[in-house]
């Protein structure tokens, strides 16, 4: 049962599907609401005691939200941490558990702030800058109000099976030469992989749709000769697009007049790598549908997939505060002294993303001249779209890769995310366990964080456990700053543990891709807090460190350093797989907590009574993979069925046609 409020004169975001009458405010259960005075909404209601809070997508902090603050506001800012109240994305959606659980969505697309318990212990908040819509939705258990909420925002995009690869990455590879001493490292080590991401070196001088042509002379080729070897060659785009005469995907935007206006209607200039940029407006149709076009440039040299960045917008600074700031310097020029000081540090703390800079350009949508802040969270959901879009139009029998460092829920039916700058902590690892239900139940199937961290310097143990989560989120993707150290799965020699854990990535392939699929088109998550399926029980209300995956399996990672094993809680008796050098082991555990002990390249999960997991041989790569030729590790006592999908891996046709029913026998 879901209903739909109208606030104000609300931006018609597209977040959801489904054509839903407008109720009146009177019909407003659970929340009150008042008018802000400097505009916007407020909604209150009271905190109970067993009110828990699910949801809010990509935000820190755990599974159960209680306790904390969270503002949508995207942000690009890679110093993630609990203090922290944003990240790059907004998913205003959360279901709340407790006598009277319901959920909600705020499809407000400026500023949003969910204040669950930090302000008052008895009370919760919502403020909502601007204008929108307010969805609430019901249902009999916090399951059925998620999958209700799904069906409303429509399908989860479905990537290409290859995207279930692993997949290298790390800022830093200049030329086809680093990518092919890559590729060669992973074939000296007999290590598996499908795809090696281009950074923003691979531009030439940071600019769209271009490649420095003496680094990666004949890119067409160089992509030819990368498949060939089943490797796919994933190229980063930018949002802001270089200020230069001369550089087509500029000029062109410019005559168009495509792109963000400052408050006298010239282009507004901002900085980013490559130097003075301007921003494409992607609210604007045609400016999206432009933008869109020119990702041809890398079709056609037959690139398949890519990831969007810097599209919160990140902005270094505008043009006009960096002038501003560059002659305040100058007046200080040779005076040492605590004001100089201020004066200068205030100047460059406010060059870029800030909320004030997102006060300054416009959007043209219809006839209207639209601020920016009004519109924020939807800059990257819309860049998204422009290329998704066009996809379709390109192939519209192909399935591309596509993922997106910004957000916003609706952006889920066009793309996946990566979750940002996170870094090589330990925390970082179970935050990005935490944020797989969330993200789910805000649509985002196609997920993944940095593996083995972006920031900071990672370990071969930490890598190793880091592994073991990934061996079943959908984007597998290792990922780490320039200056950091190498960790690239070979750097940490133990190529045969490293080995072994990616394989069992791609002998579990057959069950992540088809629980993917399931999850998609059943608007169901593919990983569950574990209160969503054993909701009496009052541990696994509090579980914040395991996960459920389909309806099968328990994932419990070790998360700590040195350690031997874990602490597991099981909701049931359950079967613990382990998977390790010596093969596939089973035991059977018992309900309640566990001592588990896991060495670092064991992979140990969980599998529920009257379950079953298939297993593929051995791969280099996804193609290679057979799902007709599966075995399957059971906890059964009577025959049941598997469903496998089987679909070609590429094709834009309903996947339900390709799912086959596999009996498997105690
Ligand atoms: O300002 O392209 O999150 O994955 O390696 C940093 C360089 C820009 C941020 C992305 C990161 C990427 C990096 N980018």
């Amino acid at each position: 049962m879901v209903k739909k409020f109208k606030f104000g004169k609300p931006y018609e975001t597209m977040a959801v599907v489904e054509d839903i009458a407008l109720s009146d405010i009177s019909e407003l259960k659970y929340l009150s609401v008042s008018e802000v005075p400097k505009g916007g909404y407020l909604f209150t209601a009271q905190l109970r005691k067993l009110n828990f809070f699910y949801g809010l997508g990509e935000a820190t902090r755990g599974i159960n939200k209680r306790g904390w603050i969270y503002t949508s506001y995207n942000e690009d800012n890679p110093n993630i941490n609990d203090c922290r109240t944003s990240l790059y994305a907004a998913h205003n959606f959360y279901v709340v558990s407790g006598e009277n659980s319901y959920g909600a969505f705020f499809d407000f697309p400026s500023k949003v702030v969910f204040d669950f318990g930090y302000s008052e212990l008895t009370e919760y908040s919502i403020t909502c800058s601007g204008d929108g819509y307010l969805y609430i939705i019901e249902g009999d258990s916090l399951n059925a109000i998620v999958k209700e909420f799904r069906s409303l925002i429509g399908q989860s995009y479905i990537p290409p099976k290859w995207a279930f690869g692993i997949g290298q990455s790390r800022w830093g590879y200049k030329s086809a030469d680093d990518v092919r001493y890559v590729l060669r490292s992973f074939r000296k080590h007999e290590l598996p992989v499908d795809m090696i991401y281009l950074d923003i070196d691979h531009m030439q001088d940071y600019k769209d749709f271009t490649v420095n042509d003496r680094s990666f002379p004949d890119f067409a080729d160089f992509v030819q000769e990368m498949k060939a070897e089943h490797v796919r060659l994933i190229p980063i785009v930018d949002a802001g697009v270089k200020v230069e005469k001369g550089y087509k995907v500029y000029d062109e935007g410019k005559r168009l007049n495509y792109f963000c206006k400052d408050r006298s209607d010239d282009d507004y200039v901002i900085g980013v790598w490559p130097g003075d940029s301007v921003l494409p407006d992607f609210l604007n149709k045609r400016a999206a549908n432009w933008f869109g076009e020119q990702y041809k440039f890398y079709l056609d040299s037959g690139i398949e997939g890519f990831w969007n960045d810097m599209n919160e917008p990140a902005i270094f600074y505008s043009r006009d505060r960096l002038c501003q700031a560059l002659s305040t310097f100058k007046t200080y020029n040779g005076r040492s002294g605590t004001e100089g000081y201020e004066r200068v540090k205030s100047k460059i703390f406010a060059l870029g993303n800030t909320d004030e800079i997102y006060t300054e350009f416009y959007h043209s949508i219809g006839t209207q001249k639209v601020p920016h802040y009004k519109v924020h969270n939807l800059y990257g959901y819309k860049m998204t779209k422009a290329a998704a879009d066009y996809f379709k139009r390109y192939n519209p029998d192909k399935r591309y890769l596509l993922f997106s460092r910004s957000s916003y829920i609706g952006m889920h039916r066009y793309g996946g995310i990566w979750t940002g700058d996170n870094a090589s902590t330990w925390a970082h690892l179970l935050l990005n366990l935490q944020m797989l239900p969330s993200l789910n139940m805000c649509g985002f199937l196609y997920v993944g964080a940095d593996i083995g961290g972006f920031g900071g310097n990672s370990t071969a143990e930490l890598m190793l456990r880091w592994m073991s989560l990934a061996a079943f989120t959908p984007l597998y993707r290792n990922h780490s700053t320039q200056n950091s150290r190498h960790q690239e799965f070979y750097e940490f020699g133990a190529f045969n543990k490293f080995r072994l854990m990616l394989q069992w990535r791609y002998r579990l392939l057959p069950f992540v891709y088809s629980e993917f699929v399931k999850a998609a088109l059943n608007s169901d998550m593919l990983f569950k807090p574990l209160t969503f399926l054993f909701p009496e029980d009052r541990f696994a209300m509090n579980i914040e460190d395991e996960v459920m995956m389909g309806d099968s399996i328990l994932i419990a990672p070790v998360y700590t350093q040195n350690a031997i094993g874990r602490y597991v809680y099981l909701p049931e008796d359950m079967l613990e797989v382990r998977l390790s050098n010596v093969g596939i082991k089973t035991r059977q555990r018992k309900n309640g907590h566990n001592y588990v002990i896991v060495a670092p390249d064991h992979i140990v999960f969980f599998l529920r009574q009257g379950k079953v997991v298939p297993f593929a041989e051995p791969a280099d790569c996804v193609e290679n993979v057979d799902f007709n030729n599966l075995t399957f590790v059971k906890n059964i006592t009577e025959e049941t069925t598997y469903t496998v999908c089987m679909d070609d891996g590429e094709t834009t046709d309903n996947l339900r046609k390709y799912m086959k029913e596999i009996v498997v026998k105690p």
